[in-house]
């Protein structure tokens, strides 16, 4: 039973990992998806830069827990940037698709730098947080400079 049970869990997250990175059903609804995924990554980064910032009270609990569902989420965006993607509603920047490396590049540095956010955040450390935080709202935005349309 418990085998079956381990199965099924190994089945499930696999399942959830390939369907991240399955094709969309349309253009469309990888926009939607990727905004989205991005759209809580910041809300979740954003409350924990706030608290870095003196901007919100820190709260070591609500810190660890934004910043790891930040660094879960920070995995999402990637798998809607599929080719055909660059239309529509979205300000990503025709470069996204002709210099790919770069922008996965910049895609793995934010992701590494969010798993050290949420290390830090974890630790309860503000100091490490503070760090932490800087580092990765400098790899958002180099990103955003390069790759996204004002
Ligand atoms: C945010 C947000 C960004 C980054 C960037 C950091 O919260 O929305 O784009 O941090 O401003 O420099």
């Amino acid at each position: 039973m418990k085998k079956l049970t381990s199965l099924f869990v190994a089945c499930a997250t696999l399942a959830c990992v390939t369907s991240a990175s399955a094709q969309f059903a349309k253009p469309e609804e990888a926009v939607k998806y990727r905004k989205n995924a991005l759209f809580v990554m910041q809300q979740n980064f954003g409350r924990v830069a706030g608290m870095a910032a003196g901007k919100v009270p820190f709260d070591a609990k609500v810190a660890a827990e934004s910043a790891a569902v930040a660094e879960f989420v920070s995995k999402l965006p990637w798998a809607a940037f599929g080719p055909g993607t660059d239309q529509g509603d979205t300000k990503a920047k025709h470069e996204i698709w002709t210099d790919k490396a770069k922008f996965d590049d910049y895609a793995v540095k934010m992701q590494a730098e969010m798993t050290k956010l949420a290390a830090a955040a974890k630790s309860g450390n503000l100091e490490a947080i503070k760090v932490a935080v800087n580092a990765t709202g400098g790899t958002c935005k180099s990103c955003h400079d390069d790759f996204r349309a004002k």
